[in-house]
């Protein structure tokens, strides 16, 4: 049986207060669920000590959206990923295509920050996808193909075995365009393939997400897919209701 995951993406949103009204109604809404299939919220770094203590006691785990690939140091404005763990985060993200896309992080520097992640025994939600003009151009494969590389050539094939892989098609970030369930269960089909001829075992237990305007109304039928294992979720994340019906649809 492969893990299930609905993880939130706040992105830069929210404000204490925002946070709490919002923690509170997915700790009253998501109580029954257990441990596995997960939930977690991925949260701006000044959060992370105010959300810790809110999800004490409760199944809602906690994770980041970016870390440094160093260890520490001379690093203005970085954050590592031990700091991370001192706050219990277990998930952080990493080459979220707005990372990539907004702040230039490269599929190596992506690297480096999935093996820190990693070290500090955080599991690493490392986030590949291609663009419209890709996908037009039909290179959609191999410019996931070169992200997955670029991970596996540094860590590892066996190392995606604490790791988690979300596929989010640029085109459909934030944009209301979802990637159908069949677009989507290709990919991932094509991710989970490519793994499993360098390590059969591990690919078939490896948890696959889909991002990318997940919301209520679409997440049963992405998640019925048989290789989608839940989702990473940006904008629907922030609305309680739909949150937690997109995490009951994983069940
Ligand atoms: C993709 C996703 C969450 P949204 O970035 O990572 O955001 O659901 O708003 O498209």
């Amino acid at each position: 049986m492969r893990k299930k995951l609905v993880a939130g993406n706040w992105k830069m949103h929210g404000s204490l207060q925002e946070n709490s009204t919002l923690l509170n109604a997915l700790v009253k809404g998501i109580p029954e669920l257990e441990s596995d299939p997960s939930c977690a919220v991925c949260v701006p770094y000044p959060y992370l000590a105010s959300v810790q203590s809110e999800l004490q006691n409760t199944n809602i785990k906690l994770g980041a959206q970016n870390v440094s690939q160093h260890e520490k140091g001379a690093y203005t404005g970085e954050v590592s990923a031990s700091m991370l763990k001192d706050f219990n985060c277990t998930y952080v993200i990493v080459g979220h295509s707005e990372r990539r896309m907004l702040f230039g992080e490269s599929s190596q520097v992506v690297a480096e920050k999935y093996v820190a992640a990693q070290k500090a025994g955080l599991v690493p939600i490392l986030c590949v996808g291609e663009t419209l003009e890709q996908r037009d151009s039909d290179v959609t494969e191999r410019v996931i193909n070169d992200q997955l590389s670029a991970v596996i050539t540094l860590a590892g094939v066996n190392s995606l075995e604490n790791a988690i892989v979300a596929y989010e098609p640029v085109w459909a970030i934030g944009t209301g365009k979802t990637a159908t369930p069949q677009q989507a269960q290709e990919i991932h089909h094509f991710i989970r393939q490519g793994i499993a001829a360098q390590n059969e075992k591990l690919a078939a237990g490896m948890t696959i997400l889909y991002g990318g305007s997940v919301k209520a109304s679409n997440a049963a039928e992405l998640f019925a897919m048989s290789d989608i294992d839940g989702g990473l979720i940006g904008g629907a994340s922030l609305i309680a209701d739909d949150f937690i019906a997109i995490c009951k649809a994983i069940r």
